[in-house]
């Protein structure tokens, strides 16, 4: 299996999905543009970064398909193997120091990341350099289970970053300690595995560790190693580990920065992080999440479709499959296809989807035979199975996500379009025209 972010880039080297950038780039705008021009195609390793001799990657799980191959399945499983590895967490192992790469260096004097490191600067309004892809490693001070999530993470300072923390697990940690006047010890991990990766966006109940379900993903239990000076234990595999302190009581201003929604999240002040220790490789590989790219998007599809797939289930058990498309920004708007057994089942799928996640803001529902991945599809289904009347249904200002602009600071409304067959429509009217032999059909065998 895939242990570190290396043998990925190895294997995706060999399948053809790397390109090398030899060419050097400015880490200001000009890598990000690269990436973004390469996203959903190629994961880009650029090997000279103006000012720097780290090199950078980015892109390395750009597509569904690559997803299912890090997890050694096939694309149309994704959703369920997640939601199993999730519901049946592995423990992790401890492993000893001396034979953790990522202390082959330790720094604990004079940390200047800037220097160190060449973070990019990504869209044109972002207040400066951002960590983008580093997992913010904490544990619950009262059970001591760990809890991981990425943040974006501005240069404030040599050794202090801003960070922005929604209103989720770590911020729950966080203001526990805060409230005592006492920092919270967390680590930042750059440069893990693919599976890592993705089980740290993990949609868990509160006290689940997303290192174990990492773990799960692997299928074998994942390496650790501790820390020199936190009390955490971080993947002895990874490129680069910033050891540090959330301060209490410590609020400064971090943002604008360019997010998921294609929309910049304004500046405000924010918590701010000080880094005490760097341990990382010899010749450490930094990764970079451009925001918004595919890489970003489906970092957060996986696992909400995995959410979203199971709450779905409970009210419709013959859900055959659900989709959070890219245009909606892997988030808002969900496509369900079920195979539907009694009238008004579309509906409840409906009222699921909007309970599995705040963030789920469209719902579409179509019959079984409908692609979900396909949107020209979608629309077909709701063009020709949809009445507005009867089939939409609306409910005005229930929570949502801060960062859709049209939203009340959250406020959102909510939309549902049954696109399904009415059961009781006679079956020729709803019949997609077909030609027989089409799917066997091999056009080079007729055009010369
Ligand atoms: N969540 C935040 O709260 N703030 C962020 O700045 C942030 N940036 C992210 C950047 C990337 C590239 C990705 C993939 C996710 C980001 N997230 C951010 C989402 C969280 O990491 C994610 O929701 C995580 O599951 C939260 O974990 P928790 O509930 O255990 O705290």
């Amino acid at each position: 299996s895939f242990r570190s972010l290396r043998s990925w880039l190895k294997t995706l080297e060999t399948k053809g999905y790397l390109k090398k950038v030899k060419r050097e780039v400015d880490p200001v705008y000009e890598l990000a543009a690269v990436a973004k021009k390469a996203d959903g195609q190629w994961a880009v390793k650029f090997e000279k970064v103006k000012g720097y001799s780290v090199p950078v990657v980015a892109g390395i799980l750009h597509n569904r398909q690559l997803i299912a191959e890090a997890m050694k399945i096939n694309v149309a499983e994704l959703v369920t193997k997640f939601a199993e590895a999730q519901a049946n967490p592995l423990p992790c192992c401890l492993i000893d120091r001396e034979k953790a790469p990522v202390k082959e260096v330790i720094v604990r004097d004079n940390i200047d990341l800037g220097s160190m490191f060449p973070i990019p600067t990504h869209h044109e309004k972002d207040a400066g350099p951002y960590i983008t892809a580093a997992l913010l490693i904490a544990k619950d001070p009262c059970t001591g289970v760990r809890n991981v999530s990425i943040h974006r993470l501005q240069l404030l300072g040599p050794n202090r970053l801003g960070i922005l923390i929604l209103p989720r697990h770590l911020w729950h940690i966080f203001r526990q300690v805060e409230e005592k006047d006492q920092p919270l010890e967390i680590a930042l991990v750059i440069g893990v595995d693919p599976l890592t990766l993705l089980a740290s966006q993990a949609i868990t109940p509160f006290g689940v560790d997303e290192l174990e379900i990492a773990s799960a993903l692997h299928g074998e239990p994942l390496q650790l190693v501790k820390c020199e000076t936190v009390d955490i234990e971080v993947p002895a595999h990874a490129e680069i580990v910033l050891e540090g302190r959330l301060l209490p009581g410590v609020r400064e201003i971090e943002g604008p920065f360019g997010e998921y929604p294609k929309y910049y999240g304004p500046a405000s002040k924010k918590p701010v992080i000080v880094i005490d220790a760097v341990t990382c490789r010899r010749r450490p590989i930094y990764q970079t999440i451009v925001a918004a790219t595919r890489e970003h998007l489906l970092l957060g599809a996986i696992p909400r479709e995995a959410t979203l797939f199971q709450m779905v289930r409970q009210a419709v058990p013959t859900v055959r499959a659900v989709h959070l498309t890219p245009g909606g920004t892997c988030r808002y708007h969900a496509v369900i296809a079920i195979d539907k057994r009694h009238e008004g089942e579309a509906k409840n799928a409906i009222f699921a989807a909007f309970a599995s996640s705040a963030e789920v803001k469209h719902v579409v529902v179509v019959d079984k035979d409908v692609d979900i991945f396909n949107p020209e599809d979608v629309e077909w289904a709701i063009a020709t199975r949809c009445q507005a009347s009867k089939d939409v249904i609306i409910i005005s200002q229930a929570h949502g996500n801060r960062l859709d602009p049209s939203s009340d600071d959250g406020l959102s409304d909510k939309m549902g379009i049954d696109a399904t067959v009415p059961l009781s429509a006679p079956a020729e009217r709803f019949e997609r025209i077909r030609i027989p032999g089409f799917e066997k059909i091999r056009l080079e065998e007729y055009l010369g």
